[in-house]
């Protein structure tokens, strides 16, 4: 079978999309760092529309450290079939990615690309980890990558370090800097990155922490679809319908948001007929985070344990899909503040359709990555609001409790755990014994993950403990 590039892309099969543009024309005016499923699912796939009236958005996508992603799409001049599952399959060739780099093997070109005046916008998805920042969101001087960056700015190592290299050059050149737009599923994402890149830039540099400050657009946004990893049935469904060879086609829902900051400067009109512009993002990515995604996690550590392997499989265990709706509706919606426009019942049973999506197959171990980044983001905070509040805390604490059997399983069953904490959790949880008591007060010693308030609250340990016992049973 021939490969997927574009002296192929006109032999597609007749059901698949393809990029109407001329892909000779588009220049690059984005860089992508972190071009994982999600960015592929999502940003590209908007840039591919932008380039059918504008050839200035075209992207260069660069991974930090793994060649991955440059090994499959290079062959395939940047090119990837998306597929769109729901009640009809949607496949459909993006050609948004001009160029796939590798930085820490190509740092001069990445230098060049960041540098260029034609960069106008700088996007992320490198998921919570990449960030480098303590459990308060301020940058992790500690962090072995941003300690490289320090001892060597010219030489990045960390996202950070990137951004401050590329806004370095460019005010070295006079040029203006670029947009640096987060994608990831962090709250204000946008302002803590603009904090860490302006922290690291001040060791430095302080006069380029100044121009940072003072000049960089750091928008904040929030990113939604259900981006299930890549699997043998995708594969084998795009390659019958294409007839050509795509060596990492990508999957998603056809639902899609994206809610950006309204601070884009030149990009802003382009932008909103992609995105929903906004000057509240934060109240979108609480919704979104604490109700998405906490249900997610809560599926996920839950669902695990009680044998399920899919969100959908969750979803049909009715025990867990009538408590993940109660912690929804009873537990985190009274403290999301709903932006204006967001019917919080209604966007709980959307979300709760979604997740029944029985065209998607979402693996609850994909979703269990990371646990250390998630839970205090997408749990922990909803529980101090609560705590707050004085509201109760029995539905909440069972995704803590969950992860904490979660981890303990998997190092039993000598399963790797994929998390930048897997040293100290692996450690953590050979340590258990079976006693809630001791097993979460372990646990309720990791800093980096439970801040020291929460883990002296005497209620929500009491309540940890009972969910921690009584699992894998729910309260109702
Ligand atoms: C998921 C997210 O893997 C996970 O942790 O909760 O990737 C989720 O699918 C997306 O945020 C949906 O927009």
């Amino acid at each position: 079978m021939k490969r997927l590039a574009n002296a192929t892309l006109s032999e597609a099969g007749p059901g698949v999309l393809r990029p109407l543009y001329d892909r000779a024309r588009v220049t690059t005016g984005v860089v992508h760092f972190g071009p994982g499923a999600f960015h592929r699912a999502h940003q590209a796939a908007a840039f591919d529309r932008l380039l059918a009236t504008d050839p200035r958005w075209g992207v260069c996508a660069v991974s930090l450290k793994s060649p991955g992603v440059r090994d499959a799409l290079a062959p395939q001049d940047g090119l990837y079939t998306l597929v769109e599952l729901g009640e009809t399959t949607r496949l459909r060739v993006i050609g948004a990615i001009g160029e796939a780099l590798v930085a820490a093997e190509a740092p001069d070109v990445v230098a060049r690309r960041l540098a260029a005046p034609q960069t106008r916008l700088v996007t992320l998805t490198v998921t919570e980890k990449g960030y480098c920042l303590r459990p308060d969101g301020s940058l992790d001087l500690d962090h072995p990558d941003v300690r490289a960056d320090l001892a060597a700015a010219e030489h990045p190592t960390s996202v950070l370090g990137w951004l401050a290299r590329g806004l370095a050059l460019r005010r070295a050149a006079g040029l203006a800097p670029f947009t640096v737009l987060s994608c990831d599923n962090l709250p204000a994402n946008g302002r803590k990155l603009r904090a860490a890149v302006v922290a690291l830039a001040r060791k430095g540099d302080p006069a380029l922490a100044d121009w940072i400050a003072a000049k960089g657009r750091f928008p904040c946004s929030m990113v939604d679809s259900i981006t299930p990893a890549t699997d043998a049935a995708l594969r084998l469904r795009t390659a019958e319908a294409l007839g050509l060879e795509d060596a990492w086609p990508i999957q998603r829902e056809h639902f899609t948001q994206w809610v950006i900051e309204d601070d884009l400067g030149d990009d802003r009109e382009a932008l909103a007929t992609v995105a929903t512009l906004t000057p509240d993002v934060e109240a979108w990515e609480r919704a979104k985070l604490r109700l998405l995604n906490g249900a997610h996690s809560t599926l996920a550590y839950v669902g695990l344990l009680r044998g399920r392997q899919s969100v959908r499989d969750a979803m049909g265990d009715p025990a867990l899909a009538t408590f993940v709706r109660r912690l929804m509706l009873d537990d985190i919606a009274p403290t999301v503040r709903p932006p204006q426009g967001l019917d919080v019942p209604a966007y709980v049973e959307a979300l709760l359709d979604r997740f029944r999506n029985p065209a998607i197959e979402h693996r609850l171990s994909q979703i269990a990555w990371d646990g250390s980044q998630k839970i205090p983001i997408r749990v922990l905070s909803t529980v101090g609001d609560a705590i707050a509040a004085g509201a109760p805390l029995d539905r909440l604490v069972v995704p803590v409790a969950a992860w904490i059997r979660f981890v303990a399983g998997q190092v039993a069953a000598s399963i790797a755990l994929t998390d930048p904490l897997q040293g100290a959790l692996a450690d953590l949880g050979r340590a258990c014994e079976g006693d809630p008591s001791d097993d979460v007060k372990r646990f309720l010693a990791l800093e980096a993950v439970f801040p020291r308030g929460l883990a002296s609250d005497a209620g929500f340990v009491i309540a940890l403990e009972r969910a921690y016992a009584a699992l894998p049973d729910l309260p109702v």
